[in-house]
């Protein structure tokens, strides 16, 4: 299904009186209004393409009709949602579930859609039909060094897919642990990863970066072999100036402050991605925002703290991606809703007055420094991001317009009731 700009115009034509009314409202407080939504309209957050189909958990999968049925169909949803939101501007693919067996059609593909490749992603957590060695017992920790060799080899096989596409980043998540105490000896599974994860490096382009992703427990539940910050960052220094740690929020064990965690990680230098889900109990996987929204906003308070203090570009200079999965709803609409709160938390972060911020932490004036904070938070920021997504050309309200459009509906017609998309 494809949506056109006209059809946009027009809806956007209807809502237009009163997004003026509520714009002009907002944007009467806010001191470089133009240079906040410029900011807003550079961001991009990646959309996997694994999250379009609807996840299951171990008990059940209940698919909800119109699923993407390939790649090319995987990368018209994104284009759908980047349409719609003007914010969704990359895809990032998981392999083996997303093979471009043709390159160069796939890479023009996503160009006509305006979508670029995000980091790639590297799967030795399932063992796939056909393959020698299993990673029943770990890939890349593994004590048989052959399937070592084998996890690496497959690593090398993602970054040559990425660079057909003109992808320049490959995320590595393991899974890789223990599940009983005594299983594994610590020492030595760090040693052999790291010795994997070494000859995975020595094969990255020049211009590329590796993210060490990690997760503080599942599907291994004693151990896992980069189990937290502290573990990843140790590969990434030992690995060198390409490997960086990337942080999935739902990767860590419950009330973790991870607002501290990206703020040392970015005075280190050492943060390349993140990954933005919700979370209520461990890695659910649950919309962005759904749960924890102030905290979302202190994550992204503190990143851009922490990258304005190393003068880096928020849009290009870390990876931002969605990580989740959809049981009950609809993905194209919990996507829409996940870009929704991540720019809503991107603008109240914009907003926070770091110069009184400073000052009050100065002066230890500890509820000053909360009231700079929350009134940051507690401003209603909507028409500033609607305001940004008009400028782009996309809906002012992308979700309303979804269901006007009957979206799910027509790719029911195109795909079928029963059709079931790759990933977990
Ligand atoms: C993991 C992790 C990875 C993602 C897989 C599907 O929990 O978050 O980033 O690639 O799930
Ligand atoms: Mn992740
Ligand atoms: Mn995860």
């Amino acid at each position: 299904m494809q949506i056109n700009k006209h059809s946009i115009q027009e809806y956007n034509q209807g809502q237009l009186q009163e997004h003026s009314r509520r714009y002009d409202f907002a944007a009467s407080s806010v001191k470089d209004v133009e240079g906040v939504l410029q900011k807003l309209m550079d961001f991009q957050v990646a959309i996997p393409s694994w999250a379009l189909g609807t996840g299951g958990t171990r008990f059940g999968r209940f698919p909800g009709g119109g699923e993407p049925r390939s790649l090319e169909e995987k990368i018209e949803d994104v284009g759908l949602l980047h349409r719609l939101n003007g914010a969704s501007g990359a895809i990032s693919l998981h392999i083996p579930w997303d093979i471009p067996t043709n390159a160069s059609h796939i890479k023009a593909l996503a160009a006509q859609h305006g979508l670029r490749f995000d980091a790639m992603n590297s799967n030795t957590f399932q063992d796939q039909p056909g393959q020698g060695l299993s990673y029943k017992f770990g890939s890349m920790q593994h004590v048989d060094k052959a399937v070592r060799r084998q996890a690496v080899e497959h690593n090398i096989e993602v970054i040559e897919h990425g660079v057909a596409l003109g992808s320049d980043s490959l995320t590595v998540w393991l899974s890789d642990g223990s599940s009983f105490p005594g299983q594994l000896n610590f020492r030595k599974a760090f040693e052999n990863t790291l010795e994997s994860l070494q000859e995975v490096y020595a094969a990255l382009p020049e211009n590329w970066k590796m993210f060490v992703e990690y997760k503080a427990f599942e599907p291994n539940f004693y151990s896992m072999t980069v189990g937290d910050w502290g573990q990843s960052l140790l590969y990434a220094n030992k690995l060198g100036p390409k490997a960086y740690t990337l942080v999935d929020l739902g990767h860590h064990l419950p009330n973790a402050n991870i607002e501290q965690i990206v703020s040392l990680l970015l005075m280190e230098g050492k943060l390349g991605g993140f990954h933005f889900n919700d979370s209520k109990y461990g890695d659910d996987d649950l919309t962005v925002g759904s749960i924890k929204p102030y905290q979302l906003f202190l994550i992204f308070s503190e990143l851009l703290e922490g990258m304005d203090a190393r003068g880096m570009n928020h849009a290009t200079d870390l990876g931002w991606m969605i990580d989740a999965s959809h049981n009950v709803k609809d993905p194209l609409e919990d996507l829409l809703q996940s870009v929704e709160a991540i720019m809503i938390a991107y603008a109240q972060a914009l907003l926070v007055d770091r110069k009184a911020l400073a000052a009050a932490q100065q002066e230890n004036d500890v509820a000053r420094c909360q009231e700079v904070l929350q009134e940051a938070y507690r401003t209603d920021v909507r028409p500033l991001v609607a305001e940004a997504r008009l400028r782009a050309g996309a809906a002012l309200r992308p979700l309303q317009f979804f269901r006007e459009l009957k979206v799910r509906e027509n790719l029911i017609k195109e795909r079928g009731r029963k059709t079931v998309a790759t990933g977990l």
